[in-house]
């Protein structure tokens, strides 16, 4: 089998969805790296169909790199920025697809038809729609998109190649776009032609019931696992929080790349995304920050829409200002909140036990990362005041959710462990975390 990358102490990713690539340079430089986040996830970088919707991204025509994103020289010269600013750089790859279309032309100019394909032949149309059947998930069309002839030597040779293309450029790691719809030996086949050994993340929807399951993917690299997104979601938006104390029976936690949203959660429904509810989207990320569930957690970092084929602002050139965005970006990897946790995340790293969880009712729950962090969420709507038993040392620590510590100063509430407790009032929807990283005395 492929041997994989091992993800270092920075095991956040965040999601540059529909960024170029000068924007996403910049950002490494300014925000990213110093925020501690270990990886961007850049959008697809091949040349794909023209058109203002952001999902021709999805649709490739060529192994050309020029997309709406930018060229070959942007997309070097970002990743270099971000390696610069001791950021790893994953790309989104399309292995079993290329565009739907049957001919036309390309964002870089590229003329194409149809070859090198499956016609499978189960369905009319040749289209997916019945995922009780695994041969029709590998080798019918998702969405109607020329489902790429993997099982044999030339596709799986091209596909390496344009691989090892993105790893001389510096690319460290891949997203593998719909790796549901293609055999688990193709992308073994695939990958063992790799010249370097990339993190890999592939998308593995989990449905009830079907043959082709997450676990079958587990032995390539880290799956994507959908089942923590929508328990997630049920979780906040109603079930209660305490039903997430025991995560545990999906793919082992070192398998797992999570995420409360991604681009298609984000607009199909089934998550908590910037259009929740009562901060249920914040509260959902700071949960998946602090709970040991993850080999990674992914961030989305997106834009505001109002129909489901809306492009990015400003053509992709993403804005921050401070800890937010402007011009309809939403920037959620500066939120105060989020880059707290991401700080917490890398402090108490992925071993730390989950201690002195407590759970008082089904929308408040606060739990320890053995003495080096402790969280408590409040879902309900009340504050929740209480004294907590913590593992920390007795000292002044400065809520990451609410501020930032600098020099022993906290802008956020202060709050003092002693002799293993500590007081607080947790807002309603709202959240408290402390980690032995971020000490200071604070405003309150
Ligand atoms: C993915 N993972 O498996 C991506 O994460 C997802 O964003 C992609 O769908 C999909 N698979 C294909 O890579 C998006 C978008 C679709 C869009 C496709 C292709 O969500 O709506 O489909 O990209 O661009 C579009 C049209 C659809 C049409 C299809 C083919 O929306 O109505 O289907 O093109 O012409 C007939």
């Amino acid at each position: 089998l492929h041997s994989r990358q091992s993800v270092g102490a920075k095991s956040v990713i965040v999601q540059m969805f529909e960024w170029t690539w000068n924007s996403i340079a910049a950002e490494c430089t300014n925000f990213i790296g110093p925020a501690g986040y270990g990886y961007v996830q850049t959008s697809p970088p091949q040349e794909h169909i023209t058109g203002t919707q952001w999902w021709t991204d999805y649709q490739p025509v060529s192994y050309i790199l020029t997309s709406k994103r930018g060229n070959r020289a942007q997309f070097q010269s970002m990743i270099q920025a971000c390696h610069n600013a001791g950021v790893l750089v994953i790309a989104d790859t399309l292995f079993n697809h290329m565009t739907g279309s049957t001919q036309g032309t390309g964002v870089a100019g590229s003329t194409f038809t149809k070859y090198d394909f499956h016609m499978c032949g189960l369905e009319p149309g040749n289209i997916i729609v019945n995922y009780d059947n695994e041969q029709e998930v590998w080798t019918c069309e998702l969405d109607g998109l020329a489902d790429l002839a993997t099982d044999t030597t030339y596709v799986r040779g091209r596909l390496a190649e344009y691989a090892n293309d993105l790893m001389s450029l510096g690319i460290d790691g891949l997203r593998l776009d719909a790796a549901k719809s293609i055999p688990p030996a193709d992308l073994e086949a695939i990958s063992a032609q790799f010249t370097k050994k990339p993190y890999l993340t592939q998308e593995v929807i989990f449905g009830n019931g079907e043959p082709v399951t997450p676990e079958l993917y587990t032995g390539i690299g880290n799956v994507q696992e959908f089942r923590y997104t929508f328990a997630l979601s049920s979780a906040f938006s109603g079930g209660g929080i305490s039903s997430l104390q025991n995560l545990n029976s999906w793919i082992a936690s070192s398998d797992a790349n999570v995420f409360v949203t991604n681009h298609d959660t984000e607009r199909d429904g089934g998550a908590l995304t910037f259009q929740s509810p009562s901060n249920e989207y914040v509260t959902g990320m700071i949960f998946s920050l602090a709970y040991p569930y993850g080999n990674t957690v992914t961030i989305l970092s997106s834009y505001q829409f109002s129909t489901f084929d809306d492009g990015a602002p400003n053509g992709g050139a993403g804005e921050c200002s401070g800890t937010g965005g402007t011009g309809g970006w939403l920037c959620q990897h500066r939120w105060v909140a989020v880059t707290g946790m991401v700080g917490f995340r890398n402090h108490v790293g992925p071993t730390a036990a989950l201690t002195n969880w407590v759970s008082p009712q089904s929308q408040q729950i606060a739990f320890g990362r053995g003495s080096l962090g402790f969280v408590a969420i409040n879902n309900a709507d009340s504050a929740w005041s209480t004294t907590f038993t913590t593992s920390l040392p007795a000292g002044s620590y400065c809520d990451v959710v609410s501020g930032t510590s600098t020099s022993g100063k906290c802008t956020g509430l202060g709050i003092t462990v002693s002799g293993g407790k500590f007081t607080a009032t947790v807002p309603a929807r709202s959240a408290i975390a402390i980690h032995t990283g971020a000490l200071g005395t604070g405003s309150g």
